[in-house]
């Protein structure tokens, strides 16, 4: 058995794929958020991580993996995930890619930005959010559904699923006109390990305002340190 940990900080982001995947697999790991891991504030600890940046995963206590990409494609080859076939393999990871491009600005707004400044990027993000969910869901109809390469989740369906879920917070009725995206999502709900973790993660509250997790029954602010 793989000891796996996932080291991250205390926002919705790049540590959700991961955890989708690995709740789907049934593969056990540890989430530790970066001050626990590292016994010191994530400022003096970023030099121990081959990019200054998280998420990370630790595999048998010893191997860094950094690129929330390549931590994708990690647990999809370990849980056989991936495809055999060197081309069909790609086209599933160009898809990830694609919804890789979604993080930024999507991320960081969701889970930082107040006030005007989120007004701002809300207008910007639904607009860039439209061609995109439009890629997304020719794919879907090219691959006769419900997920994006067909009858089975593959990883990059964790990644669209994470980054449409967190743009509802920006538009609830994201998705009202786009039926396929809908029944997307629906699918995706219902994948085995989804209901496990989207009940059991933080709950991310008061977007736009003040944005917190809900950790352990407490709501603390959103970032990079300690409560
Ligand atoms: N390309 C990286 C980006 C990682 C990234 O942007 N991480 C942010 C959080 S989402 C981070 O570590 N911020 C803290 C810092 O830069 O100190 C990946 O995909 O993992």
């Amino acid at each position: 058995m793989t000891d796996l940990t996932l080291v991250y900080l205390k926002m919705r982001a790049l540590g959700e794929a991961p955890q989708m995947l690995m709740h789907h697999a049934g593969l056990p790991y540890t989430y530790q958020m970066a001050w626990d891991h590292f016994g010191m504030p994530w400022p003096e600890a970023k030099m121990q991580v081959p990019f200054r940046q998280l998420p990370m995963l630790v595999v048998d206590g010893d191997h860094q993996i950094a690129q929330s990409g390549s931590i994708m494609r990690f647990l999809a080859a370990h849980i056989g995930m991936t495809p055999a076939d060197p081309v069909k393999a790609a086209q599933v990871d160009s898809i990830f890619e694609a919804t890789q491009e979604l993080f930024a600005p999507l991320n960081p707004t969701i889970n930082f930005a107040v006030g005007d400044d989120f007004q701002a990027k809300r207008t910007a993000i639904l607009e860039m959010l439209g061609p995109r969910m439009g890629d997304f869901d020719r794919i879907i109809e090219g691959s006769g559904g419900p997920f994006l390469t067909g009858d089975a989740p593959n990883y990059c369906d964790f990644g669209l699923f994470h980054h449409l879920d967190l743009a509802h917070a920006l538009d609830a009725r994201l998705l009202a006109d786009r039926p396929r995206l809908s029944a997307f999502m629906g699918a995706m709900r219902d994948v085995t390990g989804m209901q496990d973790y989207l009940q059991a993660r933080p709950e991310l509250i008061e977007v736009g305002v003040k944005p917190q997790l809900v950790i352990g029954g407490k709501a603390v602010a959103t970032g990079m340190m300690a409560d």
